[in-house]
């Protein structure tokens, strides 16, 4: 027994140390092969951040593949002619591995990574004649490019680089001139639509989800899960307002799923990832509370302080039963609906008395940071994919009753519509019919139409021009396209070749948040 306990701790030690002798090798391949483009710390310089937040999600060619034969179209070499298939496997491995040590992104270390384009001039008018409320941006992240595109004639006025794997919306300033755009290694990148330039960027966070824009234009927050913060910028020159950190009730740090604008509550509301809470961020000191029944929550606990009693930036917690990641607001925003990935469940919460108010039965993980609302039979209702089956639900906001599931060819995770059209349009992003777009009927709820422009090529996102006259399509491939259809006929109008173009965003129906359009 003694005899067979030894050679347990031999076996453990010496896989251990074979563990330790491979991963000191790695880390040896990666100073000398990786580090000078994606940083010694592994968070990123010309390249991306190699961590495990950001490699976890990747599809297609996995790691190894990549480090073998490198991306095309990027600095990325192959490297399968200076290191072997183990050690690919073994660098894959190390790269998997969580940091040792996260920085803590102070506002120092912020403010070291801005940078403002010294070619850029603000010119005085827009240098195009198109009608600079009617601009379609279209993120391209085949090349990590955005188009800017004329909404009238679809002619591409000014093609940028971004930084390296932009995701969720960009936000425009409310004259419609700037856009911020975030990439997931927290970059935020300003540009000047009417100057057709890039104005700078800074790096917000090492791991970052999405940014909202103030109503009032002047700050832009920065929703990180590493670190564990809300970075506040200053929308004018890019500079460190404040950075939050995000600690629940209990004390524990939590990740910031999202952080969306509340233009009417002049706040930004943000979904944390680890803790049961919902925050509000005033982004107004001076503007009227618009929390009815405060004081009873005050003295049930729930809500902790009134934003605008504390300043600017002042933070109220909202208690919830578990964490709710995925967010979609009422067009008054007093209550939104949220989601826990992988539940089964949507949870009404009613952001004035600041607790949940009901709760929804949505299998097969409702996507409610897309769903739409519009008006039927004199109710506001609104629809959300699903993203693992293959149906929307249509739910009377009213009284938040389901009315009815529309199935379809399979999940979706894009919504759009727009006030001037009869129809919203539904993509199937997941399985075998990725290549279909459904148009729906917004009053009868029937499918009209299954358009499948390209066949076995994935078609996802739809954005409307501004008078809701064209619907614009992404042909999701590397050799991709924008396809513009007549949004009453439904006939093909123009493609656009693009490099695996993903969102788009109309100027005009982001400022004046059109009822179709994500927030
Ligand atoms: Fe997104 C928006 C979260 C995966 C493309 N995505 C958003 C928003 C959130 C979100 C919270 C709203 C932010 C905003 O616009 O301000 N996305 C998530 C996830 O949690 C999820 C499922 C997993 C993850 O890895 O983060 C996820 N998203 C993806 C993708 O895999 C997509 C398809 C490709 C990509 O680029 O990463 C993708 N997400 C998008 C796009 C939007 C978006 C194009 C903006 C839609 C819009 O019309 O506003």
């Amino acid at each position: 027994m003694i005899r067979f306990t030894a050679l347990l701790s031999f076996l453990v030690l010496s896989s251990t140390m074979i563990t330790d002798t491979v991963q000191a090798q790695s880390a040896q391949i990666y100073a000398n092969q990786c580090a000078e483009c994606h940083g010694l710390d592994r968070l990123g310089g010309t390249g991306p951040a190699l961590i495990p937040q950001t490699l976890g999600r990747m599809r297609g060619p996995n790691l190894e593949q990549v480090i073998a034969h490198g991306r095309a179209a990027t600095q990325m070499p192959a490297f399968d002619e200076v290191l072997t298939s183990e050690q690919i496997a073994a660098l894959a491995g190390f790269l998997h591995e969580p940091l040792k040590d996260v920085p803590a992104w102070r506002p120092e270390q912020i403010t070291e990574t801005r940078w403002l384009d010294p070619d850029y001039e603000a010119a005085d008018a827009p240098v195009f004649d198109a009608d600079p409320m009617n601009i379609t941006l279209v993120v391209e992240t085949g090349d990590h490019h955005v188009s800017v595109l004329d909404g009238d004639t679809f002619n591409v006025l000014d093609r940028f680089e971004t930084p390296f794997a932009v995701h969720g919306g960009p936000k425009f300033s409310p004259d419609g001139r700037y856009v911020f755009i975030m990439s997931r290694d927290g970059w935020v990148q300003k540009y000047d639509i009417w100057s057709l330039h890039q104005v700078g960027r800074l790096r917000a966070g090492l791991n970052s989800r999405n940014i909202a824009m103030s109503v009032d234009g002047l700050h832009l927050a920065v929703a990180n899960y590493l670190p564990m913060t809300l970075t506040i910028l200053s929308t004018a020159d890019l500079t460190v307002e404040t950075v939050m950190p995000v600690i629940g009730k209990d004390g524990r740090a939590s990740r910031v799923s999202a952080v969306y604008q509340a233009p009417q509550r002049h706040s930004f509301i943000l979904a944390l990832k680890d803790a049961p809470e919902i925050w509000e961020v005033a982004t107004d000191p001076n503007a009227e509370p618009v929390y009815e029944g405060f004081v009873h929550s005050r003295e049930k606990g729930m809500v902790e302080a009134i934003p605008s009693s504390e300043g600017l930036f002042a933070r109220r917690r909202i208690m919830l039963n578990e964490p709710l990641d995925d967010f979609f607001f009422t067009d008054d925003y007093r209550h939104l609906m949220g989601a826990a990935r992988g539940s089964n469940r949507g949870v009404v919460v009613n952001l004035n008395v600041g607790r949940e108010i009901a709760e929804l039965p949505l299998p097969g993980m409702p996507h409610l940071g897309s769903g739409i609302s519009w008006e039927k039979d004199g109710r506001r209702v609104m629809a959300t994919p699903h993203l693992k089956e293959g149906m929307l639900s249509v739910i009377d906001t009213a009284d938040w009753t389901i009315l009815k599931t529309i199935k379809t060819e399979g999940p979706g995770f894009f919504l759009r519509s727009h006030e001037n059209s009869r129809y919203f349009w539904a993509d199937v992003f997941f399985g075998p019919n990725k290549d279909v777009m459904h148009v729906i009927d917004k009053q009868s709820l029937e499918i009209v139409k299954t358009l499948r422009p390209v066949p076995g090529a994935t078609v996802a996102h739809v954005e409307f021009t501004r008078d809701g006259s064209h619907a614009l399509v992404s042909v999701w491939e590397d050799d991709g396209a924008v396809i513009v259809y007549d949004a009453v006929t439904l006939e093909e109008v123009k493609r656009l070749p693009m490099r695996k173009p993903s969102g788009k965003y109309n100027v005009w129906n982001k400022i004046t948040f059109s009822e179709g359009t994500s927030h």
